[in-house]
């Protein structure tokens, strides 16, 4: 079974290790989002990448859900020594070398999916991680601020500011330039199934499908859609994502993010059985809805989630 994944960090990176659990011989390709992409000290970070990538092949700090496991912090120290910010992003001294290796080939002439392909080569997350674009795209998010309307990089927003003031819009800033990297939309026309982990629905699903074909590539494939909901119980189960939701003017109901998907790309969508309620409304709105555990309190509690998402995929086939 082919199947493609559209995935931000933390949620998505959990998923996937209960997926590859359900369906061990399935052929993944996981879309990455790279709009939380920051450049630091000269040096290319990108969160969810590196979040699928370690969890996935076992460097992830598992309590905190990114970053390394067994990680220091010297070199951010002596950095702070010299007075070079920004302190508020923890950069750990084993993420540094990763880093590195992609700032260096980046600057060599690799696309980042060549540079990816060649990180993964170490970390063997045994699947196809492909960026969502090659080109650079950062999601900025406006703010008022001391009075003052202002736009800051997402990860400031998200780290620095913790989503303490409201977001008042989120821009996927270089996303409509952007190209779909290579193999994204090879990898929808030929799969079989093309999942939504609970990933957040703006800053990192949106900001994959902001990149012009992806979206449509996913509608227009004759393929099943399913997603999972990231909010349960009318919350996030983790972060901020009512925050950004408000931002595009959706509630932070598991309900309110599938209506937003909408029925032209997704065909089912999977909410929490506290979340049972919803269930009517969603299949009345022509997406085939059920509720069952969503919560990835472990590997084997994640697989049946996303065999619960591959059954659905059989039905509305
Ligand atoms: P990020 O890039 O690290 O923020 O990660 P993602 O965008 O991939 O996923 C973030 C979303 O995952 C948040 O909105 C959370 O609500 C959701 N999430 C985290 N853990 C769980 C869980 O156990 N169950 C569900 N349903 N959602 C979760
Ligand atoms: N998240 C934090 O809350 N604080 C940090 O200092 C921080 C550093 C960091 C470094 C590398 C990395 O790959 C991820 C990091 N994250 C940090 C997580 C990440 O920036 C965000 O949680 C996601 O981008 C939100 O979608
Ligand atoms: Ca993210």
């Amino acid at each position: 079974m082919r199947i493609v994944v559209l995935a931000g960090g933390i949620g998505g990176a959990r998923f996937l290790r209960g997926l590859k659990q359900a369906e061990p011989d399935a052929d993944i390709t996981v879309v990455g989002n790279t709009a939380d992409d920051i450049h630091l000290f000269g040096l290319k970070v990108c969160p969810d990448l590196d979040t699928v990538m370690y969890t996935l092949g076992g460097g992830i700090h598992e309590a905190q859900g990114w970053g390394r496991a067994d990680e220091t912090f010297t070199v951010k120290e002596e950095l702070a020594a010299y007075g070079v910010g920004p302190g508020w992003f923890g950069l750990g001294d084993r993420d540094f070398a990763t880093h590195i290796v992609r700032t260096q080939m980046l600057g060599a002439g690799y696309p980042l999916s060549a540079v990816t392909e060649a990180l993964c080569d170490r970390w063997r997350p045994g699947v196809r991680l492909v960026p969502m674009t090659d080109d650079r795209v950062e999601t900025h998010v406006a703010v008022e601020l001391d009075g003052e309307r202002r736009a800051v990089h997402f990860q400031e927003y998200w780290v620095r500011l913790r989503a303490s003031v409201p977001a008042l819009a989120v821009v996927p800033v270089g996303a409509e330039q952007a190209k779909p990297a290579p193999g994204v939309l090879e990898a929808i026309a030929e799969a079989d199934v093309v999942l939504f982990p609970p990933s957040n629905p703006v800053v990192s699903i949106g900001a994959i499908l902001a990149v012009p074909g992806i979206r449509e590539a996913i509608a227009d494939a004759d393929v099943p859609v399913v997603g999972l909901s990231p909010i349960v119980g009318g919350a996030p189960v983790r972060g901020m994502a009512d925050k950004v939701l408000a931002a595009v003017g959706v509630e932070s109901t598991a309900e309110a993010v599938a209506l937003h998907y909408g029925s032209g790309l997704i065909d089912g969508w999977l909410v929490d059985e506290v979340d049972e309620a919803a269930v009517p409304a969603v299949t009345d709105a022509g997406i085939r809805c059920r509720a069952v555990p969503l919560m990835m309190r472990d590997t084997d509690a994640t697989a049946r989630m996303a065999a619960a998402a591959l059954e659905l995929a059989q039905e509305v086939r």
